[in-house]
Protein backbone atom coordinates (compact mmCIF):
# COMPACT_ATOMS: atom_id res chain seq x y z
CA UNK A 1 0.00 0.00 0.00
CA UNK A 2 1.04 3.23 -0.99
CA UNK A 3 0.87 6.33 1.49
CA UNK A 4 0.67 9.79 0.22
CA UNK A 5 1.20 12.38 3.71
CA UNK A 6 1.03 15.83 2.51
CA UNK A 7 2.24 18.40 5.04
CA UNK A 8 2.71 21.97 6.38
CA UNK A 9 5.83 22.58 4.69
CA UNK A 10 9.03 24.84 6.92
CA UNK A 11 6.69 23.84 9.83
CA UNK A 12 8.20 21.97 13.01
CA UNK A 13 4.52 21.00 13.64
CA UNK A 14 4.13 20.14 10.04
CA UNK A 15 7.05 17.43 9.94
CA UNK A 16 6.29 16.32 13.30
CA UNK A 17 3.08 15.44 12.77
CA UNK A 18 4.13 13.68 9.37
CA UNK A 19 6.59 11.30 11.54
CA UNK A 20 4.26 10.67 14.16
CA UNK A 21 1.20 9.85 11.75
CA UNK A 22 3.28 7.11 9.82
CA UNK A 23 4.07 5.65 12.94
CA UNK A 24 0.85 5.36 14.07
CA UNK A 25 -0.33 4.44 10.35
CA UNK A 26 2.50 1.55 10.59
CA UNK A 27 1.67 0.01 14.16
CA UNK A 28 -2.02 0.19 13.55
CA UNK A 29 -3.61 0.62 10.04
CA UNK A 30 -0.70 -1.42 7.82
CA UNK A 31 2.61 -2.72 8.63
CA UNK A 32 3.57 -3.07 5.10
CA UNK A 33 2.57 0.28 3.67
CA UNK A 34 5.27 2.78 2.20
CA UNK A 35 5.15 6.52 2.39
CA UNK A 36 6.13 9.51 0.27
CA UNK A 37 6.15 13.22 1.44
CA UNK A 38 5.44 16.17 0.28
CA UNK A 39 5.27 19.76 1.77
CA UNK A 40 2.18 22.23 1.38
CA UNK A 41 2.91 25.85 1.76
CA UNK A 42 -0.07 28.87 2.71
CA UNK A 43 1.51 30.96 -0.37
CA UNK A 44 -0.60 28.98 -2.69
CA UNK A 45 -4.47 29.38 -1.67
CA UNK A 46 -7.41 27.44 -3.07
CA UNK A 47 -8.24 24.25 -3.20
CA UNK A 48 -5.45 21.90 -2.97
CA UNK A 49 -4.32 20.39 -6.36
CA UNK A 50 -5.87 16.62 -6.63
CA UNK A 51 -2.91 15.49 -8.00
CA UNK A 52 -1.61 15.88 -5.65
CA UNK A 53 -3.52 12.89 -3.58
CA UNK A 54 -1.53 9.99 -5.75
CA UNK A 55 -1.21 7.52 -2.88
CA UNK A 56 -3.82 4.44 -2.58
CA UNK A 57 -4.11 6.06 0.55
CA UNK A 58 -3.77 10.05 1.06
CA UNK A 59 -3.13 12.12 4.53
CA UNK A 60 -3.10 16.06 5.27
CA UNK A 61 -1.58 16.73 8.49
CA UNK A 62 -1.35 20.21 9.92
CA UNK A 63 -2.71 22.08 6.79
CA UNK A 64 -6.34 23.01 5.35
CA UNK A 65 -9.18 20.71 4.28
CA UNK A 66 -9.77 19.24 0.89
CA UNK A 67 -13.26 18.09 -0.65
CA UNK A 68 -11.40 15.49 -2.66
CA UNK A 69 -12.66 12.44 -2.48
CA UNK A 70 -9.15 10.78 -2.78
CA UNK A 71 -8.44 12.65 0.91
CA UNK A 72 -8.57 9.49 3.51
CA UNK A 73 -6.81 10.94 6.59
CA UNK A 74 -7.49 14.65 7.88
CA UNK A 75 -5.75 16.10 10.79
CA UNK A 76 -5.51 20.00 11.34
CA UNK A 77 -5.63 22.86 13.78
CA UNK A 78 -5.60 26.07 12.00
CA UNK A 79 -8.25 28.54 12.62
CA UNK A 80 -8.38 29.19 8.66
CA UNK A 81 -8.61 25.22 7.94
CA UNK A 82 -12.01 25.74 5.43
CA UNK A 83 -10.88 28.98 3.37
CA UNK A 84 -12.92 27.96 0.05
CA UNK A 85 -16.76 27.16 -0.05
CA UNK A 86 -18.16 23.93 0.91
CA UNK A 87 -15.08 22.63 2.39
CA UNK A 88 -16.27 22.86 6.09
CA UNK A 89 -19.82 21.19 5.20
CA UNK A 90 -17.95 18.46 3.29
CA UNK A 91 -16.18 17.81 6.31
CA UNK A 92 -18.87 18.11 8.92
CA UNK A 93 -20.60 15.65 6.38
CA UNK A 94 -18.19 13.36 6.55
CA UNK A 95 -18.89 9.88 8.04
CA UNK A 96 -15.20 8.31 7.16
CA UNK A 97 -14.09 8.33 11.05
CA UNK A 98 -10.55 9.07 9.40
CA UNK A 99 -10.80 13.14 9.59
CA UNK A 100 -10.07 15.39 12.72
CA UNK A 101 -9.87 18.66 13.65
CA UNK A 102 -9.65 21.17 16.61
CA UNK A 103 -8.84 24.84 16.52
CA UNK A 104 -8.15 24.55 19.95
CA UNK A 105 -5.04 22.31 19.63
CA UNK A 106 -2.08 24.09 20.41
CA UNK A 107 0.37 21.43 17.98
CA UNK A 108 -1.31 19.26 15.32
CA UNK A 109 1.21 16.95 16.58
CA UNK A 110 -0.08 16.89 20.03
CA UNK A 111 -3.69 16.65 18.91
CA UNK A 112 -2.96 13.60 16.22
CA UNK A 113 -1.44 11.89 18.83
CA UNK A 114 -4.02 12.19 21.31
CA UNK A 115 -6.87 11.15 18.52
CA UNK A 116 -4.66 7.90 17.35
CA UNK A 117 -4.14 6.67 21.27
CA UNK A 118 -7.88 7.39 21.75
CA UNK A 119 -9.30 6.18 19.10
CA UNK A 120 -7.00 3.69 17.24
CA UNK A 121 -4.98 2.61 19.82
CA UNK A 122 -1.76 3.94 19.20
CA UNK A 123 1.02 4.50 22.10
CA UNK A 124 2.51 7.47 21.19
CA UNK A 125 4.98 7.04 24.37
CA UNK A 126 8.00 6.66 22.29
CA UNK A 127 7.64 10.08 20.93
CA UNK A 128 6.94 12.08 24.09
CA UNK A 129 9.79 14.21 23.34
CA UNK A 130 8.91 15.47 19.75
CA UNK A 131 5.63 16.09 20.49
CA UNK A 132 6.56 17.61 23.71
CA UNK A 133 8.03 20.17 21.41
CA UNK A 134 5.94 20.64 18.85
CA UNK A 135 3.61 21.65 21.53
CA UNK A 136 5.68 24.45 22.48
CA UNK A 137 6.84 25.35 19.45
CA UNK A 138 3.58 25.56 17.78
CA UNK A 139 2.05 26.79 21.03
CA UNK A 140 4.43 29.65 21.15
CA UNK A 141 4.85 28.50 24.69
CA UNK A 142 8.85 28.86 24.78
CA UNK A 143 9.36 29.55 29.14
CA UNK A 144 11.24 32.40 28.68
CA UNK A 145 12.87 34.39 25.68
CA UNK A 146 16.55 33.29 25.98
CA UNK A 147 15.50 29.85 25.40
CA UNK A 148 13.44 31.37 22.33
CA UNK A 149 16.35 33.38 21.41
CA UNK A 150 19.88 31.34 21.97
CA UNK A 151 17.99 28.07 20.83
CA UNK A 152 20.35 25.38 22.58
CA UNK A 153 17.69 23.04 22.94
CA UNK A 154 17.89 20.48 20.10
CA UNK A 155 14.69 21.00 19.15
CA UNK A 156 15.30 24.48 18.64
CA UNK A 157 18.10 23.92 16.72
CA UNK A 158 15.79 21.34 14.48
CA UNK A 159 13.64 24.28 13.92
CA UNK A 160 15.60 26.09 12.77
CA UNK A 161 16.92 23.97 10.43
CA UNK A 162 12.71 23.52 9.39
CA UNK A 163 11.91 26.48 9.18
CA UNK A 164 14.88 27.33 6.49
CA UNK A 165 13.46 24.68 4.32
CA UNK A 166 16.64 24.12 2.59
CA UNK A 167 16.79 21.80 -0.33
CA UNK A 168 13.60 19.72 -1.64
CA UNK A 169 14.71 16.34 0.16
CA UNK A 170 15.78 17.19 3.29
CA UNK A 171 12.12 17.57 4.88
CA UNK A 172 10.75 14.15 3.92
CA UNK A 173 14.51 12.28 5.09
CA UNK A 174 14.25 13.80 8.21
CA UNK A 175 10.47 12.85 8.52
CA UNK A 176 11.55 9.70 8.15
CA UNK A 177 13.95 9.94 11.11
CA UNK A 178 11.92 11.59 13.51
CA UNK A 179 10.18 8.25 13.48
CA UNK A 180 12.47 7.13 15.53
CA UNK A 181 15.63 9.15 16.25
CA UNK A 182 16.05 11.51 19.32
CA UNK A 183 16.06 15.01 18.74
CA UNK A 184 19.51 15.27 20.00
CA UNK A 185 20.35 12.35 17.54
CA UNK A 186 18.37 14.13 15.17
CA UNK A 187 20.37 17.48 15.41
CA UNK A 188 23.63 15.26 14.93
CA UNK A 189 22.87 13.44 11.74
CA UNK A 190 25.23 14.87 8.74
CA UNK A 191 23.09 15.90 6.70
CA UNK A 192 21.24 18.23 9.43
CA UNK A 193 24.00 19.46 10.88
CA UNK A 194 25.94 20.25 7.51
CA UNK A 195 22.42 22.70 7.45
CA UNK A 196 22.29 23.70 10.81
CA UNK A 197 25.83 24.77 10.92
CA UNK A 198 25.76 27.71 9.21
CA UNK A 199 22.23 28.24 10.38
CA UNK A 200 23.32 28.83 13.44
CA UNK A 201 26.03 30.89 13.28
CA UNK A 202 23.89 33.49 11.16
CA UNK A 203 21.21 33.44 13.75
CA UNK A 204 23.88 34.33 16.34
CA UNK A 205 25.45 37.19 13.90
CA UNK A 206 21.31 38.47 13.98
CA UNK A 207 21.54 38.24 17.69
CA UNK A 208 24.73 40.22 18.15
CA UNK A 209 23.35 43.13 15.48
CA UNK A 210 19.99 43.56 17.16
CA UNK A 211 21.50 43.81 20.53
CA UNK A 212 23.88 46.64 19.37
CA UNK A 213 21.19 48.62 18.03
CA UNK A 214 17.80 47.91 19.82
CA UNK A 215 17.05 50.29 21.96
CA UNK A 216 13.87 51.07 24.37
CA UNK A 217 11.95 54.10 25.24
CA UNK A 218 8.52 53.87 26.83
CA UNK A 219 8.06 50.46 26.70
CA UNK A 220 8.68 50.05 22.42
CA UNK A 221 11.34 48.36 21.46
CA UNK A 222 12.58 49.66 18.16
CA UNK A 223 15.86 48.77 15.73
CA UNK A 224 16.30 48.86 12.03
CA UNK A 225 18.05 46.18 10.43
CA UNK A 226 16.79 46.86 6.62
CA UNK A 227 20.85 47.94 5.93
CA UNK A 228 21.53 44.58 6.57
CA UNK A 229 21.04 40.74 5.11
CA UNK A 230 19.30 39.14 8.51
CA UNK A 231 16.92 36.69 6.18
CA UNK A 232 13.97 35.50 8.90
CA UNK A 233 14.09 37.59 12.14
CA UNK A 234 13.54 35.97 15.54
CA UNK A 235 10.85 37.99 17.22
CA UNK A 236 11.98 37.33 20.75
CA UNK A 237 15.47 38.81 21.08
CA UNK A 238 13.67 42.81 21.95
CA UNK A 239 12.46 41.12 25.17
CA UNK A 240 15.16 38.94 25.53
CA UNK A 241 17.13 42.23 25.84
CA UNK A 242 14.31 44.09 26.92
CA UNK A 243 12.25 41.82 29.63
CA UNK A 244 10.09 45.00 30.55
CA UNK A 245 8.81 45.99 27.26
CA UNK A 246 5.72 45.96 25.89
CA UNK A 247 6.21 46.03 22.56
CA UNK A 248 8.67 45.38 19.79
CA UNK A 249 8.80 47.26 16.65
CA UNK A 250 11.21 46.39 13.49
CA UNK A 251 12.00 47.71 10.10
CA UNK A 252 14.04 44.68 7.63
CA UNK A 253 14.45 44.25 4.02
CA UNK A 254 13.50 40.41 2.72
CA UNK A 255 13.44 39.47 -0.25
CA UNK A 256 10.93 41.51 -2.32
CA UNK A 257 9.66 43.91 0.38
CA UNK A 258 10.08 46.30 2.92
CA UNK A 259 9.30 45.64 6.13
CA UNK A 260 7.63 46.86 9.83
CA UNK A 261 6.83 44.14 12.46
CA UNK A 262 5.23 45.13 15.15
CA UNK A 263 4.90 42.53 17.75
CA UNK A 264 3.61 42.37 22.23
CA UNK A 265 5.76 40.79 24.88
CA UNK A 266 4.53 36.94 25.08
CA UNK A 267 5.45 36.99 28.72
CA UNK A 268 3.79 40.40 29.48
CA UNK A 269 -0.10 39.76 27.97
CA UNK A 270 -1.68 41.87 30.43
CA UNK A 271 0.13 44.76 29.16
CA UNK A 272 -0.91 44.62 26.27
CA UNK A 273 -3.49 47.47 25.20
CA UNK A 274 -3.42 48.07 21.14
CA UNK A 275 -4.35 45.82 18.96
CA UNK A 276 -1.90 45.52 16.40
CA UNK A 277 -3.56 43.88 13.16
CA UNK A 278 -5.68 47.12 13.45
CA UNK A 279 -2.83 49.18 13.78
CA UNK A 280 -1.06 47.49 10.89
CA UNK A 281 -3.99 47.14 8.68
CA UNK A 282 -4.13 51.21 8.63
CA UNK A 283 -0.91 50.68 6.64
CA UNK A 284 -1.88 48.21 4.10
CA UNK A 285 -0.91 45.34 6.19
CA UNK A 286 -2.48 42.91 8.86
CA UNK A 287 -1.75 40.07 11.40
CA UNK A 288 -3.51 39.30 14.88
CA UNK A 289 -4.55 41.47 17.80
CA UNK A 290 -0.91 40.53 19.62
CA UNK A 291 1.33 40.59 16.38
CA UNK A 292 1.05 42.23 12.94
CA UNK A 293 3.10 42.82 10.02
CA UNK A 294 3.22 45.91 6.77
CA UNK A 295 5.17 45.08 3.58
CA UNK A 296 6.25 47.46 0.97
CA UNK A 297 7.81 47.30 -2.17
CA UNK A 298 11.92 47.31 -1.53
CA UNK A 299 12.20 50.56 -3.04
CA UNK A 300 9.44 52.83 -0.29
CA UNK A 301 12.23 51.44 2.53
CA UNK A 302 11.57 55.06 3.58
CA UNK A 303 8.21 55.15 3.73
CA UNK A 304 8.41 52.04 6.11
CA UNK A 305 10.89 53.73 7.78
CA UNK A 306 8.43 56.82 8.51
CA UNK A 307 5.70 54.77 9.39
CA UNK A 308 7.72 52.54 11.75
CA UNK A 309 8.44 55.52 13.71
CA UNK A 310 4.48 56.76 13.46
CA UNK A 311 3.95 53.22 15.44
CA UNK A 312 6.75 53.61 18.05
CA UNK A 313 5.00 57.29 18.69
CA UNK A 314 1.58 55.64 19.21
CA UNK A 315 2.52 52.33 20.95
CA UNK A 316 4.68 55.02 23.30
CA UNK A 317 1.72 57.31 24.11
CA UNK A 318 -1.20 54.12 24.91
MN1 LIG B 1 0.61 23.47 13.41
Amino acid sequence: MKVTVLYHDGCFDGAASAAVFTRFFLERIEPGASFSYRGLSHKDSGPIDERLFDGDQNAIVDFRYSTSPKLTWWFDHHVSAFPNPGEEASFRADTSGRKFYDPKAKSCTGFLSSVARERFGFDPSPMAELIHWAEIIDGALFPDAHTAVVLEEPALKLMLVIEANPGPGLLPRLIGDMQHKSLDELVRLPYVAEKLDPLYEKHLKTVALVRGRARLEKGVVFFDVADEEVGTLNKFIAYELFPEARYAVTVSRGPGRAKISVGSNPWRPEERTHDLARICERYGGGGHPVVGAVSHPPEQLERARREAAEIVRELQEG
